[in-house]
């Protein structure tokens, strides 16, 4: 396990530069790839061996092997645009990004043809997919067969973690995609700096890809965790598709936590920088497109800013947590880039958003704009500029602005290093990772459900994280709106039995000296007119700064049978036009909306049947008793 150091000061860290800087080690003929019989570029025995197998079964007409540098990229975006893949933006208003519009039945993550695979049910438990090992990879291989005919294979090395750190994981990729190559190296550290970083060491996962038709009949994410394997068919989308994301480091490495006692999570990872210099490391857990990109770049109201507050942010989806000598929960976030959710971004909404996606930045299922010049622009919903009169929508068909439909996919997203946040902090790419000091569980639940409270302490926290109710989002196919019980954010993503993954966050407590103080917060609660009553965004500040000083047992809070709450004067609404009544409302626990919210609770109760961790049974009539 990492020692404690101080933060690197390096505002960008080294080998995060996407722009400049990387050595030229590739040429534009050697991107072409070499045929599948030429020998291997790659020394580690074991990587070359899988490789030639899965060589053998795909058939791929070439092989490329990535390096990761500027050269390549380019190269491979050239390689895109001929092959239709990319459009290339106008480069004076988008220097260094392209275009993407995926197959649209192919533009969010398919939950249900995820699965976990593995000998036996139980070790994927009630809230998976399961698969036997053997049927998965026997059926997948049949799908596998010759796929790659006519393709090239790019063996994409990556590194999920910052280099040296303990927790960092290697992975091989294998795709018939260019986007996702190009993605990969746009996500992770990518390229040489993985061989180095693995050596000869057997330990590193084996992640196949490809296409295939993109036909939702034929379309299956398989994940094999004790055998350190993802095999994905037949979508080429994000989560679906960009292994080192969703399936290595969330259900590859939550399987890998539990063994080894540490824990990989859907958060995004912020510091808080106080006026007098103090720093407080939040990590906050929302489901897919609830707010974590936001909550992470927030821009601080104005008063906020002259007085000093600084927001800074170290990931915006995953993060890896370890308890270090001194008993401290410490965190990295194992990725390099964001894959974020476009529409809604504007520069009143999340500017340094908008920042990061000003260059080097692939778009996905955006609107795109044809210029007069011949050259590309984008478009999006809610975008700072006025819709374009004419523009293609992510299905490719015409738009207007008089057009019933949506311009850009509700579920589109933006590719870009994480080099390019003017707010990245300077601890981003510090294997030593950061300690933290504040944990906060949100959903996205229009009634019911208060702005914030804080658990009485970390087991009422766990259950509240294991409680975690949110209304469905565009993230995932499927209804959109519905309330479905998300516990840590982590439904979709757990890699082995929930049960475990509830005993596991209670275990935790016990390697800790202290105990970072956990949070719930709701943005989302409307009024009786269907209006958000929190204004959210960059105001979220206000009730962060709460959150800060009761970490740090400043701040006054009065109890309630939900956990400890603010009083109206105990947060700043200082320049906010929201009235007593409005806050009163916001923070508003009705017991009778919760005996039903405790109702519904039981759907994650009943699948847990009689493997319900004793924690959770005491938490919950405790809150029952409290009602
Ligand atoms: P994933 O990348 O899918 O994991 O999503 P995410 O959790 O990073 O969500 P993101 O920050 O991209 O936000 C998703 C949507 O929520 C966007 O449409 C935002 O405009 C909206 N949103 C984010 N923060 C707030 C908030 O504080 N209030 C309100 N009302 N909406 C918000
Ligand atoms: C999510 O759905 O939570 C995402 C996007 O972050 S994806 O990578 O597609 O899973
Ligand atoms: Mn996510």
């Amino acid at each position: 396990m990492p020692t404690t150091t101080a933060p690197t000061p390096a505002l960008t860290p080294a080998g995060l530069d996407h722009r400049h800087g990387a050595p030229a080690a590739t040429s534009l003929r050697d991107v072409a790839g070499h045929g599948p019989s030429a020998p291997l570029a790659i020394e580690n025995p074991s990587v070359r061996r899988w490789v030639e197998d899965c060589i053998a079964l795909c058939q791929p007409d070439q092989v490329y092997v990535c390096d990761g540098t500027i050269v390549e990229r380019e190269a491979l975006y050239t390689k895109g645009v001929a092959e239709g893949v990319f459009v290339k933006l106008n480069q004076q208003k988008w220097p260094g990004c392209y275009y993407h519009r995926s197959n649209s039945n192919d533009v969010a993550r398919t939950e249900h043809l995820t699965f976990i695979c593995t000998p036996s049910k139980d070790t994927a438990g009630p809230t998976n997919n399961w698969m036997k090992d053997k049927e998965a990879y026997a059926k997948l291989k049949g799908l596998y067969h010759g796929c790659m005919k006519g393709r090239t294979m790019y063996v994409v090395p990556f590194v999920m973690g910052p280099i040296g750190s303990p927790l960092a994981k290697v992975g091989v990729e294998l795709t018939d995609s260019v986007y996702v190559a190009v993605n990969m190296q746009l996500m992770t550290r990518m390229g040489a700096i993985a061989w180095k970083e693995l050596g000869d060491s057997e330990e590193w996962t084996r992640c196949l890809h490809s296409n295939g038709d993109v036909n939702p009949d034929r379309r299956y994410v398989c994940h094999f965790p004790l055998d350190n394997t993802i095999w994905s068919f037949g979508s080429g989308y994000g989560g679906n598709a960009l292994l080192g994301k969703k399936c290595l480091a969330l259900r590859i490495a939550s399987y890998l936590g539990r063994q080894q006692d540490w824990m990989a999570e859907h958060m995004l990872l912020m510091n808080v920088q106080a006026p007098n210099g103090e720093r407080t490391y939040v990590a906050a857990a929302f489901p897919s497109a609830c707010g974590k990109t936001n909550f992470a770049m927030l821009i601080p109201p104005e008063q906020y800013q002259i007085a000093g507050w600084k927001i800074t942010t170290l990931g915006d989806d995953i993060v890896w947590m370890w308890v270090d000598e001194a008993g401290k929960l410490r965190a990295i976030n194992p990725e390099a880039g964001y894959f974020g959710v476009v529409p809604g971004t504007n520069s009143k909404s999340n500017p340094n958003a908008l920042a990061s996606m000003k260059r080097d930045t692939i778009f996905t299922n955006v609107a795109l704009v044809p210029l007069a010049d011949g050259t590309y622009d984008v478009w999006w919903e809610d975008h700072d500029e006025p819709a374009p009169a004419k523009a293609i929508d992510w299905q490719g068909n015409e738009w207007t602005p008089a057009s019933s439909t949506k311009a850009a996919h509700p579920n589109s997203r933006f590719t870009a290093p994480m080099a390019n946040n003017p707010v990245l902090d300077p601890a981003a790419d510090d294997p030593n990772g950061v300690p933290v000091g504040a944990i906060i569980f949100g959903g996205r639940r229009s009634k019911s459900v208060p702005l914030v409270f804080q658990a009485f302490n970390w087991m009422h926290g766990v259950y509240l994280g294991a409680t975690l109710g949110s209304e469905t989002t565009a993230a995932a196919t499927g209804q959109v709106g519905v309330v479905r019980r998300d516990p840590m954010a982590m439904l979709p993503f757990i890699g082995y039995n929930i049960r475990d993954y509830l005993v596991h966050w209670f275990r935790m407590r016990k390697k800790m000296a202290d105990c970072p103080r956990i949070f719930h917060v709701n943005w989302f609660r409307k009024n009786a007119q269907g209006k958000y009553m929190w204004p959210g965004f960059g105001e979220n500040m206000r009730v962060l700064e709460w959150i800060v000083n009761r970490a740090k047992g400043r701040a006054y809070a009065k109890e309630t049978l939900l956990g400890w709450m603010p009083r109206m004067k105990d947060i700043n609404l200082e320049g906010l036009t929201i009235s007593s009544d409005d806050f009163h409302e916001l923070e508003t626990v009705n017991a009778d909306e919760f005996k039903a919210e405790i109702l519904s609770q039981e759907e994650l109760f009943l699948k847990l049947a009689g493997d319900l961790p004793k924690e959770m049974v005491f938490q919950r009539e405790l809150l029952i008793s409290r009602l």
